[in-house]
């Protein structure tokens, strides 16, 4: 089979990035990075994903009444991370940076829109019970691997690598084309994603 390559560019949304209510530290600094690297690089597709909440999202300290933010509550459906509220649908912080060079054949994704379960990957939910398009818009464009980066490593970012590789795909994180909310998170995740078959790579090796 003929190899087709993916590009994922995760949740580089206003929100995760300088002056948004859960930015990632250095965020920002990727933005240009992620430019050239497409450019450069000639991938069959590039898709972009959005986090993209309902304003009662269940993943929302300010929902949650006596919960401490980033710190797991017990929910009906098990625990949650308590995030500040963040991306919400058709707010700023919910838009995909305006510095991110965009040409029409580029395609969205949007995940987290249920109120009662998260959406990390942007290919299933938490639960791993409903799935986002992506996938069969992978199926339909014929891609064999997939290259993620963008934000956060340890949450979105893992999460889509490791489905990626569940779903069958050969998938490569670049790792300096992503940036992480915890030092300690990002090592733990990067671990789990090679245990499960992600290759985490640098995008000067890629070509
Ligand atoms: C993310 C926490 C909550 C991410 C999304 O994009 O990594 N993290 N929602
Ligand atoms: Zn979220």
């Amino acid at each position: 089979m003929t190899q087709r390559r993916a590009l994922l560019v995760i949740d580089v949304q206003y929100d995760f990035l300088a002056g948004g209510s859960l930015a990632v530290p250095a965020g920002n600094e990727i933005i240009p990075e992620i430019n050239a690297f497409h450019e450069r690089v000639p991938f069959d597709l590039v898709v972009f994903s959005m986090d993209w909440h309902p304003a009662n999202h269940c993943s929302f300290v300010t929902n949650n009444p006596g919960a401490t933010v980033f710190t797991p509550h017990q929910l009906p459906s098990g625990p949650q991370m308590m995030w500040p509220a963040h991306c919400v649908q058709n707010t700023h912080g919910a838009q995909l940076h305006a510095d991110l060079r965009r040409k029409p054949e580029h395609m969205d994704v949007r995940k987290g829109q249920d109120p009662h379960v998260d959406s990390y990957s942007a290919f299933f939910d938490n639960n791993h019970a409903v799935k986002t398009p992506l996938d069969d818009i992978l199926i339909s464009h014929g891609i064999t691997d997939v290259y993620v980066c963008g934000l956060a490593t340890d949450y979105c970012v893992a999460y889509t690598s490791m489905d990626s590789r569940f779903l069958g795909y050969n998938t490569y994180m670049i790792e300096d084309l992503s940036r992480g909310i915890s030092p300690a998170c990002i090592e733990k995740a990067k671990r789990e994603m090679q245990e499960k078959g992600v290759h985490v790579v640098q995008s000067a090796d890629i070509h």
